[in-house]
């Protein structure tokens, strides 16, 4: 079961901005730099550490929507905040969340957010997403990694640019679908023209100068097409 169909509808995805702390200069610069990409244009910010305990976890996210709010003060816009991997926090705030291959099942996710806010899944080969699709449950899937990456070296073979346009293709519509790893201001219009919804990016805008710029210049690549 997927969420309610206006949920994901309501999002603007084409930038997708994911949290690091390290590379954002500790947990107390990280919802800076998510204002910053969130003046700058992200529509979508996902918070992700992988090392924090569920209290600090959560008082960084706190901290991220905080930002947010001052952001769409700022703007009139306000993006869509994302949990990583803590079903608990995503519950407890009320957030979207999003989850890897090995981060249990999305219909337990399901089961415990209902359908007014979203799950996203990241997605790997054709073979995960067939599964996924066979019984939809994801509201976004996170074609992972594009390229590699320094940022998260973890990951799955590279999909490149054919085998995330695959990936865009047998989706053809039925959930959204974002790129990440390895996405830069240099190559972000090569990852929009294979069909996805959304360019995700870390250090693109964590290690930019000036994140809002780099927020700006990428999400200016979707209309200079
Ligand atoms: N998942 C797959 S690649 C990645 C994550 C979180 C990191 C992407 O970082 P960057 O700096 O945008 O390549
Ligand atoms: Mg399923």
């Amino acid at each position: 079961m997927r969420a309610l169909p206006g949920v994901a509808a309501a999002i603007d995805w084409r930038l997708y901005y994911v949290t690091d702390t390290a590379l954002s200069g500790g947990p107390e610069k990280v919802a800076g730099i998510v204002e910053q990409a969130v003046l700058g244009g992200a529509g979508v910010i996902q918070v992700r550490d992988k090392q924090l305990d569920d209290p600090a976890f959560t008082r960084l996210t706190r901290g991220c929507l905080d930002a947010v709010e001052r952001a769409f003060d700022a703007t009139g816009r306000r993006a869509a905040v994302f949990v990583n991997d803590r079903l608990r926090v995503a519950e407890e705030l009320g957030l979207h969340f999003h989850q890897g291959q090995s981060d249990g099942a999305v219909e337990a996710a399901r089961a415990a957010l209902g359908r007014d806010l979203l799950i996203g899944l990241s997605i790997s080969n054709r073979a995960e997403l067939q599964e996924e699709l066979a019984d939809p449950t994801a509201d976004v899937l996170g074609l992972s990694p594009i390229w590699a990456t320094p940022t998260k070296t973890d990951t799955e073979p590279a999909l490149g640019l054919a085998g995330a346009r695959e990936l865009v293709a047998t989706t053809a519509g039925r959930a959204a679908t974002v790129a990440i790893g390895g996405i830069t201001a240099s190559n972000a219009r090569d990852v929009i023209a294979t069909g996805v919804d959304g360019v995700c990016v870390v250090s693109a805008i964590a290690s930019a100068q000036d994140p809002r710029a780099a927020a700006a210049h990428l999400l200016s690549l979707w209309s200079n097409r």
